[in-house]
């Protein structure tokens, strides 16, 4: 048949308005007068919809005619928020649909908001897939994402008595506009069983995996628009079904219930996110969502590559696989199955093949977020990949001690298999020896990789660790975020930035400019001032947009240390009572962040966080000079409103600890100043901005290993410092707390016995700096001139530059493909 290429959509608000009410009128089935909001939005999201999927198509096709190689990007998570603003603002259609939807008296910001979160990630890893999908498609990247269609997202956070309350999620549940159910797409996948050795007479053995259940993946794929929506790729999530949805013969025998258990337990696998992202769980239903959504995969990349080539043999020259973290490492032994079982190569060609196709990304050094299985419940759900690792670990071991000569502790270190802990399968090991590159997410983090959990590794394959330092999307993170200053800097330095966001440096000697500074100021205060009245909404307290905006959003976790800012800002509290004479900068402390369930100490920080902000907001000495508020349920959209808030972003993990961060960029791109340790990307974030423009304080990674050596308690430090003395004292005698004064005795005598992440040995180095940007924040020429610099200097960070750099040095791919 030949392709009948629709006619090009007009993009004018007349023809927009007509195909909006036609939407509403024909697939919405209502008159414009009867529509409520979320018609709307439905409308809009249909007339934008349809212009992508003329991009998608074009795409699709192009991408298949030209043959180039393409890369999967495996990650269980996928943290996107809201898709309509991200399309419109790519299809440059954010003027036109606004006025478009004006003629009927709506607002496109409005309607916008009424869209839910897709909240497929815990955080940090989640949300960069996000950023990389967006990054691949707006640098022409013929990149496809896979994932899991988790139908109840990352939990909602309710505060009940300032302790964090779960509940779950439900994106889903109005129906979900921007997904593509593609049933054509299915596979099978197996569970359990057994493995049989057949052999075919004068034939080499083959094992064949008879798996005991089967469970069918099913694709639902939504279209990721690039930047001017000149490429539009695919993610492309799982969704778990039974073959048989009920046994027609249980059924029929009247077994109703029976019926249905074996689809319950099939669904069950893509019900719900994991919302753990700092302890390895070690459930058997998170192994099955890993081994699930990998096989359903690499299924469908050999699918597809056999529908375009003769054979497996150029795999690796056609298909890049990237795994995001471990969680899809079960891969390596998955696609060695599939080769050799499945496709008849003899092993070391398919080993070849498999190593080069994979990379593998390490997003954390932290020893409990590790993931390793324990070999008795891998071997009961994966009999033949288990089979599988044991052969490649056998030929790594060989390998190193017939090569390199290692010793038994080398040997070990390196072993895929754990013998210490009831011997386990350490996926790091598999995907790295699986991968012919792995790479760490900032440059100090990969050189730790280096020399702690790959150490051995790394001495085997010197070769194979690279780093590739994290970005973030500027079309999200700057110019749909903030549209005021995106509108500032397209006056001052025109729009070449928009296209290649390093041209944000034409902005830089505009910092010397005071008319400039003036209006980069009062576009900040803007954007304050709506943040202010967010939270006046929904916690019914009233800030000062011309305090310091103090923020700090993220997971909570101990070594994030979010309890050395609330420390500090106890501290504060102490002195500002005890000299309210003197004149203290105006200061609001804002934390947002969701606990891992089961994480007991994270949990008590975020209650000693609104315990905090309950006595301090409430006491009239404090006056407006201090604020402490605690934002409920932090997600992608409330980033979107809190990042180009910020006065002052706090980065300041125990060093050593946080892989990159990428908040850190978010928030320096919308001209936050950073206090910050000598962490993950902030270290190269303090050589783009300059160090005059970033506030680094406290323990160097080096300086905390050789602490944590020493068994370093903060005891001594406490008896000496009376600020850090006296506000440790008020939380563990119940100042915060009088109706339970003992809540917080743990989370301070831990302080004591040993301070493991620092807060004690870094408060006073902390302290300090706080203390030297109140002075600096008095001195808004000053300030303001930092805050360009760091807004101007920040153009390195874009997920663009990231991509670019794995597509040319680990998948010889898209734009930056070595030809
Ligand atoms: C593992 C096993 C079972 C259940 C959940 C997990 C798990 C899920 C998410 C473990 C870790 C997860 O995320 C880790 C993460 O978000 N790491 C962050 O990655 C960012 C992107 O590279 C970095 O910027 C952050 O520094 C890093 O903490």
């Amino acid at each position: 048949i030949g392709a009948t290429v629709p006619e090009p959509r007009q993009n004018d608000p007349d023809t927009l308005a007509r195909q909006i009410v036609e939407k509403l009128t024909y697939s919405i089935g209502k008159h414009p007068e009867q529509a409520r909001k979320y018609d709307w939005l439905r409308a809009t999201t249909l007339v934008v919809r349809d212009r992508i999927i003329d991009h998608w198509f074009a795409s699709t096709d192009r991408i298949r005619a030209s043959k180039d190689k393409r890369v999967y990007y495996l990650s269980m998570e996928f943290l996107i928020g809201r898709l309509l603003r991200d399309a419109i603002n790519n299809l440059q259609l954010t003027q036109p649909i606004g006025e478009a939807l004006k003629r009927y008296n709506v607002d496109l910001d409005m309607v916008e908001l009424l869209e839910p979160d897709a909240a497929l990630g815990n955080g940090g890893l989640g949300r960069l897939a996000a950023c990389f999908m967006e990054s691949m498609a707006s640098t022409g990247v013929p990149g496809v994402g896979y994932g899991i269609r988790y139908v109840h997202g990352f939990f909602r956070q309710e505060i009940a008595e300032g302790a964090q309350v779960e509940l779950p999620e439900t994106w889903l549940v109005h129906g979900n506009p921007w997904e593509f159910e593609r049933r054509e797409s299915s596979y099978e996948i197996g569970f359990g069983g057994k493995v049989m050795t057949q052999q075919e007479p004068g034939k080499p053995p083959r094992q064949v995996w008879r798996p005991a259940e089967r469970v069918l993946a099913v694709a639902f794929d939504t279209p990721i628009v690039g930047w001017r929506g000149e490429q539009v790729n695919t993610l492309r999530l799982w969704s778990a079904q039974a073959i048989d949805p009920i046994l027609l013969d249980a059924f029929n025998s009247g077994d109703h219930i029976g019926a249905l258990v074996e689809s319950n337990k099939a669904e069950a696998i893509t019900r719900v996110l994991y919302p753990a992202d700092s302890h390895q769980a070690g459930q058997e239903l998170r192994l099955r969502q890993e081994y699930f959504f990998s096989a359903a995969s690499l299924q469908d990349i050999i699918r597809r590559h056999l529908g375009e080539n003769d054979s497996l043999d150029n795999l690796a020259e056609k298909v890049a696989i990237q795994l995001n973290d471990t969680h899809p490492a079960v891969s390596v032994a998955e696609l060695m199955r599939l080769l050799v079982d499945v496709h008849g190569y003899d092993w070391a060609k398919a080993w070849t093949i498999t190593r080069a196709t994979f990379g593998y990304t390490n997003h954390t050094l932290l020893p409990e977020a590790l993931e390793h299985w324990p070999i008795n419940l891998f071997e009961r759900l994966l009999p033949r990949q288990m089979q599988i690792i044991y052969q490649i670990n056998a030929d790594i071991i060989r390998q190193a001690s017939q090569d390199k000569g290692f010793d038994g502790a080398q040997i070990s270190a390196i072993s895929l298999i754990d013998e210490g802990h009831g011997r386990r399968v350490r996926m790091g090991q598999l995907a790295f020896v699986g991968s012919h590159a792995v790479n760490g997410v900032s440059a100090l983090h990969t050189e730790l990789m280096k020399e702690t959990v790959f150490q051995n590794l790394h001495q085997l394959y010197p070769e194979r660790i690279q780093n590739k330092t994290n970005g973030v999307t500027p079309r999200r993170w700057l110019m749909e975020c903030n549209p005021g200053l995106t509108g500032l800097l397209t006056d001052a330095i025109g729009p070449r930035f928009l296209d290649d966001i390093e041209k944000l440096a034409d902005a830089d000697p505009l910092a010397d400019d005071a008319a400039f500074r003036e209006k980069f100021a009062a576009v900040k205060r803007a954007n304050k001032a709506r943040l202010a009245d967010v939270i006046s909404d929904r916690l019914a307290i009233t800030l000062d947009p011309d305090a310091i905006f103090d923020i700090q959003v993220k997971r909570i976790h101990e070594y994030k240390r979010q309890f050395l800012n609330i420390i500090e800002a106890i501290a504060l509290y102490n002195q500002i009572r005890a000299h309210p004479e003197k004149s203290w900068t105006p200061r609001v402390k804002i934390f947002a962040g969701k606990a891992a369930p089961s994480y007991v100490q994270a949990k008590e920080i975020i209650h000693l966080a609104n315990d905090v902000a309950r006595l301090i907001n409430s006491d009239p000495a404090v006056r407006d000079l201090l604020k402490v508020v605690f934002v409920p349920n932090y997600n992608v959209s409330l980033a979107e409103i809190i990042m180009p808030a910020a006065d002052l972003s706090e980065q300041i993990s125990t060093a050593g600890l946080e892989a990159s961060g990428t908040g850190n960029m978010k928030f320096a791109l919308n001209g936050a100043l950073t206090i910050g340790t000598l962490d993950g990307a902030n270290v190269e974030m303090l050589e783009h901005v300059g160090e005059e423009n970033i506030f680094i304080f406290g323990l160097k990674a080096d300086e905390v290993a050789q602490r944590r050596r020493e068994a370093h308690s903060g005891r001594s430090i406490i008896e000496r410092t009376p600020l850090l003395r006296e506000a440790l004292d008020a939380i563990s005698t119940g100042v915060f707390a009088p109706e339970s004064p003992a809540r917080y005795h743990t989370l301070v005598s831990n302080l004591y016995n040993n301070d493991w992440w620092m807060i004690c040995a870094d408060f006073e180095a902390y302290w300090k700096t706080q203390r030297s940007l109140d002075s600096l924040f008095l001195d808004q020429n000053a300030w303001q001139s930092k805050a360009v610099h760091n807004t101007a200097r920040m153009g390195w960070f874009s997920s663009d530059r990231s991509i670019r750099e794995y597509a040319k040095d680990i998948w010889q791919a898209g734009p930056g493909k070595v030809t």
